[in-house]
């Protein structure tokens, strides 16, 4: 399956993000989620690979997400709602694999990452957020082993490759392409991100209007 989107589809998705996109929502326990409805996209990664920015980016908004020097900071679900009637959320999902943090902090925030992607029939994709500069690490293959049992479609975005040389970049691709291949539910292409330049956000809304569109077939 090609990923590359046409014209058209790269147009509905600047127009799906050019609307009015605000919060509903935040959740910091299993138990207080939302009430389900539309669709759900999340977005997944470490403290401080760009979560918060790329929805910002995203949305082109510059305070939507609150974005963060300190890592570890969203320990909560966030809920962002589009324009589209029949209900388009994005999810902000508290970073994982914070190490300065209380153990028992740690354990919680995880379950709680684990349980949302496992059991949230509302959830249609997980875009896996990856730093450019650093590549798959242990607590992301975590992840990706939950997300294999989950019912749900998901995604890597690399992020901040506005930080690494062409060479180096081709270098992550690769290795992270080969250890998305040991994970067949997971899509096979890399997407790449720049929340800094907008490198990568035509694509990523345009795929996210391709998956409307599949769900409401
Ligand atoms: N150079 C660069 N920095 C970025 C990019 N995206 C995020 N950052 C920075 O990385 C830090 C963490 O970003 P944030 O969105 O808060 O990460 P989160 O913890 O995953 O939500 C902030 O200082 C951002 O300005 C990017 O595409 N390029
Ligand atoms: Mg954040």
């Amino acid at each position: 399956m090609s990923t590359e989107p046409d014209a058209a589809l790269i147009e509905q998705g600047r127009k799906l993000f050019a609307g009015d996109w605000r919060f509903i929502w935040a959740s910091p326990s299993i138990e207080t989620l939302p009430p389900m409805a539309g669709l759900e996209v999340a977005f997944a990664g470490r403290s401080n690979v760009g979560k918060s920015s790329l929805i910002n980016a995203l949305t082109g908004r510059s305070n939507l997400a609150r974005t963060s020097h300190t890592p570890g900071r969203t320990q909560e679900l966030i809920f962002f709602e589009g324009p589209e009637k029949a209900g388009f959320r994005l999810v902000d999902m508290p970073g994982y694999g914070y190490a300065s943090a209380p153990k028992t902090k740690v354990a919680s925030w995880t379950a709680l990452i684990h349980k949302f992607l496992l059991g949230r029939a509302t959830l249609a994709r997980v875009y896996v957020l990856i730093d450019a500069r650093h590549g798959i690490k242990d607590v992301d293959l975590d992840v990706l082993k939950t997300l294999d049992k989950s019912a749900v479609s998901y995604q890597v975005v690399l992020t901040k490759a506005d930080q690494v040389k062409a060479g180096e970049l081709k270098t992550v691709i690769a290795d992270t392409s080969a250890t998305l291949a040991k994970h067949p539910a997971a899509f096979p292409e890399v997407l790449v991100t720049s929340s800094r330049t907008g490198d990568g956000m035509p694509e990523l809304r345009a795929a996210m209007v391709r998956l409307i569109e599949e769900r409401r077939r």
